[in-house]
């Protein structure tokens, strides 16, 4: 469905009780509401990215903290997934700091794509902007969903990004697409930008045609070093609403709470599912920054009475 920002800037103007029991509504016609689908992430390259993404903790252009490290083997990427699947994740998410993969650089990832999917674990990778033919072989591997997010709204970018244009973002998605992948592809909420820009955003989303089964929410990570490390707070109650947006307006995909949870409340977070949000990132680490613990995860879980979604049902139910 093509919406426009003043469509999701009308969801974002309603007053709180409205959104978020609108949300929840449109929630429970597709979703079980108490199944949280558990991804792990992995960073299978880290550092020394030739981009210049303002938040981002991994490229060579900011001096953080980060240690660089080459594309990790076989046998420790296989190590991971065992131990994420046996901790309860359903998805293994594989994430490499390139602007996009080399030829040389596929290969071994494709053969980590199908030993993971041998795990009977749901499948994801997220490598950059792609080069024709590339979706296709990931798709012969067996990769499930690649995730490239758009990030924040198409004005706000060039403030963000200044390494690759919008349009490639978009051209990566058609061609995941095209190879029968499925898209993950969301943004980052909290990098200085405006409501307004917040509801382009979502609207850019859930008008791509067919809109994404998965879409991650992040809230910034401030990272030492970077552009964005002094961008201003962002009101938590923002980015609650941000979610319900995308829920209402995306209502068959997944919506996943996904970095910031670390230093958000387990009332915050009780909020966002409220929202609609089903998924998030489970596991102590995301790419370079810490994620909450796995104990407490599941203590939040037992409190709020949630439980992890199976395999292979993270699809809405039509
Ligand atoms: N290099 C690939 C790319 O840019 O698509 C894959 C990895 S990249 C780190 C994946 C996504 O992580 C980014 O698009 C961004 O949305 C998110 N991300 C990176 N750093 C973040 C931060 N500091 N806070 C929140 N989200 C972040
Ligand atoms: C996404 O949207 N969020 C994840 C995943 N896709 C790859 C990454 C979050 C990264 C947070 C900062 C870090 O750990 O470096
Ligand atoms: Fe970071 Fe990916 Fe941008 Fe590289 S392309 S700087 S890894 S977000």
């Amino acid at each position: 469905m093509m919406l426009t920002a003043a469509d999701t800037s009308a969801l974002f103007e309603m007053p709180f009780n409205d959104l978020i029991y609108r949300a929840q509504s449109v929630h429970r016609q597709h979703f079980d509401p108490n199944a949280v689908q558990l991804s792990t992430l992995l960073s299978v390259k880290t550092g020394g990215c030739s981009e210049d993404c303002g938040y981002c903790s991994q490229s060579a252009r900011f001096r953080t903290d980060v240690q660089d490290q080459p594309l990790l083997s076989l046998d420790e990427v296989m190590k991971a997934a065992k131990a994420a699947k046996a901790k309860g994740a359903t998805r293994f998410c594989m994430g490499a700091a390139w602007r996009g993969p080399k030829e040389k650089d596929l290969k071994p990832v494709l053969a980590m794509i199908n030993a993971v999917r041998d795990l009977g674990m749901e499948t994801c990778a997220t490598l950059g902007v792609l080069r024709p033919g590339q979706a296709e072989q990931l798709s012969a591997a067996g990769l499930d969903f690649y995730n490239h997010n758009l990030d924040t709204a198409r004005e706000y970018y060039p403030k963000i990004v200044h390494t690759h244009p919008y349009e490639d973002r978009l051209n990566t998605l058609k061609q995941v697409r095209q190879a029968g992948i499925k898209v993950c592809c969301g943004g980052i909420i909290g990098m200085g930008e405006s409501r307004a820009h917040r509801a382009g955003l979502i609207a850019e989303l859930a008008s791509l045609d067919p809109p994404p089964e998965s879409v991650p929410i992040n809230k910034l990570v401030h990272i030492p070093g970077t552009p964005l490390a002094d961008a201003p707070p962002l009101d938590p109650i923002e980015f609650v609403r941000t979610l319900a947006v995308a829920r209402i307006t995306m209502p068959h995909a997944v919506i996943r709470l996904s970095a910031g949870r670390t230093g958000m409340s387990d009332a915050l977070q009780a909020l966002c599912f409220l929202a609609g949000a089903n998924s998030i990132f489970y596991g102590e680490k995301l790419l370079t920054t810490p994620n909450p613990r796995v104990d407490g995860d599941q203590a939040l879980f037992a409190k709020l009475g949630l439980r992890p979604m199976t395999p292979g049902s993270s699809a809405s139910r039509l």
